[in-house]
Order: structure tokens, then sequence, then C-alpha cells
């Protein structure tokens, strides 16, 4: 696993977020120009690793930074139960690292049907939550690539922790195509290379339909043949034709072979590599006590794959368009 360990950068680190205004999400545009500020001032052994990390990626698809500058779990908030975040609560220690960290990798992006187009997400445990959201708990959250069917998918999605599971139970796992890739039969590659197969959306896509269908086409793998992008959702993608429900099921065998567990801990971020990965949550346990697992969650595009055209701000929101 591809770790940081950024204990000994807490001063510093601290230091940067103390120079971000107070109350993000007043002016958010504001306060990620802030945030790029800093960013180009992270200390040299992170902001190496995080500039290395954009350039090639890695064997895994992730990059865990450990050790943040995370506040005493007293001085932290009770954990959220509603979304999304008032605008005038104040930035914490995970939120200032998404900012800087972030913005070292490219550009914030809300997304206009999700969560109200806000731009961080609270990702906490939710009773009756569907089984599709990161609000679940005692279920598993199946394989996904964030946003397989959007047209303006995010290159990164990095997530923060404020709190674990009281029992850290809770696993992030990732499923990582470079490690897969040589466990999938060359016709089975070429079955899934550059073929779009019919997807569904998510459900704040469907526009309040109820079930909208496959209204998406995604492609399992695109790109480079020798180190190809991946599309992958366990739930969402729907092939038709037995060939492709095949490939997919070969291609879905190794994800799972090759997938590593992280257990997020509080000064935790994550950062996935969500142009060549899958992810999901193992189940856990919730109290209800105000001390469930906590994360901050954001999306981050970059000018890979068509994701900017020119002009696009770090905070900006988007709409959807489906790919086809
Ligand atoms: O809770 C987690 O560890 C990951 C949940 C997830 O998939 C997400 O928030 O995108
Ligand atoms: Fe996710």
């Amino acid at each position: 696993m591809t770790v940081v360990d950024c204990s000994e950068y807490s001063a510093d680190l601290l230091a940067l977020a103390s120079r971000l205004p107070r109350i993000p999400r007043q002016d958010l545009y504001g306060f990620l120009d802030a945030a790029h500020e800093a960013a180009g001032d992270l200390p040299e052994g992170l902001g190496t690793a995080l500039d290395r990390f954009n350039a090639d990626g890695s064997h895994d698809g992730y990059l865990m930074l450990r050790g943040l500058p995370v506040e005493d779990d007293d001085d932290l908030p009770a954990t959220p139960t509603s979304t999304p975040a008032p605008v005038d609560r104040p930035l914490q220690n995970m939120e200032a690292m998404l900012a800087v960290i972030g913005r070292r990798l490219g550009l914030h992006t809300g997304y206009r049907e999700l969560r109200s187009g806000t731009v961080y997400h609270d990702v906490y445990p939710s009773p009756g939550a569907h089984h599709l959201s990161s609000e679940t708990s005692e279920t598993l959250l199946e394989f996904h690539t964030e946003m397989a069917y959007h047209v303006l998918q995010p290159n990164y999605v990095m997530l923060a922790c404020s709190r674990a599971d009281h029992e850290r139970k809770a696993a992030t796992l990732v499923g990582s195509i470079r490690k897969a890739l040589p466990l999938i039969p060359e016709e089975v590659r070429a079955r899934l290379f550059d073929r779009p197969m019919p997807c569904c959306v998510d459900v704040a896509f469907r526009g309040g339909v109820e079930n909208p269908g496959a209204i998406a086409n995604v492609k399992p793998l695109y790109g480079d043949p020798r180190d190809p992008f991946l599309g992958y959702d366990r739930e969402l993608l729907a092939p038709r034709e037995p060939d492709d429900v095949e490939a997919v099921a070969v291609l879905s065998k190794a994800l799972d072979e090759v997938s590593e567990a992280v257990r997020l801990t509080p000064g935790d971020l994550l950062v996935v590599d969500n142009f060549r990965t899958t992810h999901a949550r193992t189940p856990f346990s919730p109290r209800w006590d105000g001390k469930d697992r906590w994360l901050h969650r954001v999306y981050i595009r970059t000018d890979r794959n068509d994701q900017l055209s020119g002009g696009e701000r770090a905070g900006d929101v988007v709409d959807f368009s489906p790919r086809r």
C-alpha cells in the first residue's frame, strides 16, 4: 500500500490551514483560491508525493496520507445527521487538508444533482439509507467507480477521516486495474476495451424518476490498451449481450482478487484514482451516539480525459450529462 506518513509535517500543515478563511462555505471560491496559494507551500516530501501520484498514478490506484493534524475527538462537533452542512459551519482540520491537498492535484468540483451541488460532502451513516448510498453502514457498499457514467467524472475522490467507526471495522476497498489487468485474458480485455455498455446512474441523477433504466453507456476499459482506464460499477453497469456479461464477470472477479482494504482512522486522507480503480466499503455498526464514523469527501477534476475545457475554477458546480 502506498502510504505517506505526514506526522512530521503537523506544525507546517496547521500553519497552512491557518491561512485559510474560517468559514469555508461563505465564499467557497475565495476559500479554494487561498488553498491554492497554500498548496504551493506544502512540505516538500508531501508535495512531491502528490505531484508524482498526479502524474503517474500508482500500482494500487490510491495514495494514503496518514497522520494529518486532525482535532482531538472531544474538540470535534457531533457527527452530522443531515446534509448539506450549514453554510456557517467553521472549518475543520481535515476539510482544510482536503482543500490544500486537493488544490495541489486539481479542481474541486460540485455536481449539481448531488448533495444540493455542494463541494464538501459529509459521509456519515444514516438509518434507512438507500443501498447505493454512502450513508449505508450495516450493508456492504458495493464496488463503484465514482460517477463512471458522467461525462465530467472526477479524476480523484478524496476521503478524509475525522472519526472512524467505534469498532474500526469499516474498510474502504480499492480495486486497481493496474493490478487486475494481468489476471484478465487477452480476448476478454479486447471485449471490454472501448466498448460502451449500458449503465444505470445513481439515484441523484435519475431526475426524480424511480427507475429510468440504463440511460448512460460506460466503457469498462479505455485509453491506452496496455495501461487502460477503468469504469466499473457492480450495481449500475448492465451489459446485455452474453459475451459482454461474461467479460464483465471476469473483470469483476479479477478486481475482487486484487482489491486492497484500507481502514480509515482520524487523520487519514485517502486519494483514490477514480480513472483507474473501483472502490467499496465494508459493513460496520453505527451507535447513533454523535460519535459515528465521519468522513469528508471532495471530487477533483484534472485536465485528464477531457474533464476541463478551459476557464474552470475550483468550486465550480457542473450539470449532469450522461456518457453515451
Ligand atoms: O465510506 C467509505 O469508506 C467510502 C464511501 C464511498 O464510496 C464514497 O463516499 O464515495
Ligand atoms: Fe464512493
